[in-house]
């Protein structure tokens, strides 16, 4: 059988790969070289210079193409270098339409980074389709959307924002890194440039800071290879390969972050003591349709907000945590906590990130793949 046609299941572990040619390992070596002997100027099998290219980087580059359903893969330094390639598609003048609700350093690129050279940035919530096309105009290029949010937990409609991008022929990018290629396959959906932080699920034991692009269209995906290898954020042998070997298990660690997830979930929305739960799962989350429709689960992701909703409250919790531990980044075997306010999210200015429900009181759980009895007890005995 063509790998092509593998299920998702097989294809985390086959696709796009092959036993190395030199000696038929199973797993890809990590090629941990900066360049390669040519036996003539020009004369290479392949690969002259490790930002160029790199065969263990290629690996996972085939298989992050495989995953999402897409024909071309690029792997990054890290997330945010992979989300900094393609807002350099655009030229100055250009506008961008963004979820207001994403990750803290997606936002500081953008409004740090990237407004001084020209380009606008517009952060909406999009529910609402009529509200993203009233900031569209003609120097509109790109939307860019993160589902689910971090860490709100707001879903957008993918298929939607597609049709509207489409419309007015503006490229659409899916920051995946929430659901990844397990829950939510955005090409498929109508996306343009599926992104991910590799360092969170894809990866999935906290050992890697790593970023991916996928595309379908061969013209994106060698205007953004241009860009990665002429700025040079790439991603290392080394870390390709522990990304490689994390996909691997990316289905058996999604089921398990789904069960976890949802046991919490609903631990956390039946206390007394915790006044809000954000989580897509429930029937009453606004966009708990379109999460059902265009999702396969709901995932180990969680914010809420206890009793009281105060500061103080929140970090009482989170440093009472024995088994969480509290700390950046999502995604991984072990379950983490975070208080985005002064964490993940302390780049946004209070007044901009409380607009999107980004409160002091503000807990973010990474639901991990422990035994979720020993996860309610710690939860538990923080909340009191
Ligand atoms: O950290 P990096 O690999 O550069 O990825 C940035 C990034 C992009 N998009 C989303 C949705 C993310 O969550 C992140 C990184 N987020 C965290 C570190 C965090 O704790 O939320």
């Amino acid at each position: 059988m063509a790998k092509k046609e593998l299920k998702f299941n097989s294809k985390t572990i086959h696709g796009g790969q092959r036993p190395d040619k030199a000696y038929g390992a199973v797993m890809p070596p990590i090629y941990q070289t900066s360049t390669y002997a040519q036996s003539t100027p020009g004369g290479h099998q392949g690969f002259e210079y490790s930002r160029s290219g790199n065969p263990t980087r290629t690996a996972l580059e085939n298989s992050l193409a495989s995953i999402e359903n897409g024909q071309y893969g690029l792997a990054f330094a890290s997330g945010l270098s992979a989300m900094d390639a393609v807002i350099k598609l655009l030229n100055p003048g250009d506008e961008v339409i963004s979820t207001n609700d994403l990750y803290g350093g997606s936002y500081r690129l953008f409004r740090q980074v990237f407004e001084k050279y020209g380009i606008v940035f517009h952060f909406i919530g999009m529910q609402d389709m009529a509200a993203i096309e009233e900031k569209i105009n003609k120097n509109t290029k790109l939307v860019w959307v993160e589902t689910p949010t971090n860490p709100m937990m707001n879903v957008v409609d993918i298929k939607a924002v597609s049709a509207l991008a489409k419309k007015h022929d503006l490229l659409l990018a899916i920051d995946n890194t929430f659901a990844t290629p397990y829950l939510q396959q955005p090409l498929d959906l109508g996306a343009d440039i599926v992104m991910h932080s590799a360092t969170k699920y894809l990866g999935g034991h906290s050992d890697v800071v790593v970023g991916a692009l996928i595309v379908n269209d061969k013209e994106l995906a060698d205007k953004l290879y241009f860009i990665q290898n002429a700025s040079g954020a790439v991603c290392g042998p080394m870390d390709s390969f522990l990304t490689l070997r994390g996909i691997k298990t990316l289905h058996v660690r999604m089921q398990r972050h789904n069960e976890n997830g949802e046991i919490i979930a609903k631990y956390l929305n039946d206390h007394p003591k915790i006044e809000k739960v954000y989580w897509p799962g429930f029937e009453d989350h606004p966009d708990h349709d379109i999460a059902k429709s265009q999702m396969n689960g709901f995932g180990g992701m969680i914010s809420f907000i206890p009793k009281g909703g105060t500061f103080e409250a929140a970090v009482k919790i989170v440093e009472k945590l024995e088994v969480f531990t509290l700390a950046e980044s999502l995604g991984g075997v072990e379950s983490l906590a975070g208080h985005p306010a002064s964490m993940t999210h302390a780049s946004i200015p209070k007044e901009e990130r409380e607009k999107s429900g980004v409160v002091d009181a503000l807990i973010r759980l990474s639901v991990g793949i422990e035994d979720v009895d020993d996860l309610i007890a710690d939860l538990g005995q923080a909340i009191g």
